[in-house]
């Protein structure tokens, strides 16, 4: 198999019944399972590719999203599940941080994609986000991918744990 530089977490899934609706339907099954695959993942991947990941210049990377830290309608049990992902970024940061290998999150803006286009209500959040963020606009698949690049690459030898938002400034938004 050779080495690794970078690891890319990029897999998330609920229930499509619990994505609506008041969350205090969340079954046990759907948590478990959201939480089983969107968030324990990171750690069962993290595990199986420490061997073939580059001590000192690895870096593992997952994707997140703004419902792990604030209360989106629908988002429901996917929130509470990027909530553990975002905890989990961090205590990976320091359980592999000794082998210089280093752990971040992006925490994406509603972008169009296969997970979100079986999102009820996404032309609406993209809508409010457009209208309320700092830069006025929605992000792009490239605003994500120059983030990807810089915190995977040795330019951001420095940072591990983070959770970095690219997301027009939105989250910085009180009102
Ligand atoms: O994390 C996500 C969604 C991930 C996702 C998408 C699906 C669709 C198909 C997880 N599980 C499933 N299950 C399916 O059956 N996003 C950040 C996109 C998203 O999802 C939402 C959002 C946004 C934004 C759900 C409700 C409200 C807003």
């Amino acid at each position: 198999m050779g080495r690794l530089d970078i690891l890319v977490h990029s897999i998330a899934f609920a229930n499509k019944d619990e994505l609506k609706g008041s969350f205090l339907n969340t079954t046990r099954e759907g948590f478990a399972m959201a939480l089983d695959i969107s968030a324990y993942s990171l750690i069962a991947l993290s595990r199986e590719a420490m061997p073939l990941l580059e001590k000192k210049s690895g870096s593992i990377l997952a994707l997140t999203y703004y419902g792990g830290q604030k209360v989106f309608p629908n988002y429901n049990v996917m929130g509470v599940a990027k909530a553990a992902l975002e905890m989990s970024i961090r205590y990976l940061a320091e359980a592999v941080g000794p082998e210089g290998v280093r752990v971040n999150a992006i925490s994406a803006g509603p972008l169009r994609t296969l997970a979100s286009s079986g999102v009820g209500g996404f032309n609406q959040i993209a809508g409010h986000v457009a209208s309320k963020a700092p830069l006025r606009r929605n992000i792009t698949q490239e605003d994500v991918a120059g983030a990807a690049v810089y915190l995977s690459s040795d330019l951001a030898r420095g940072v591990t744990g983070e959770i970095h938002f690219v997301d027009s400034g939105y989250n910085i938004i009180g009102l």
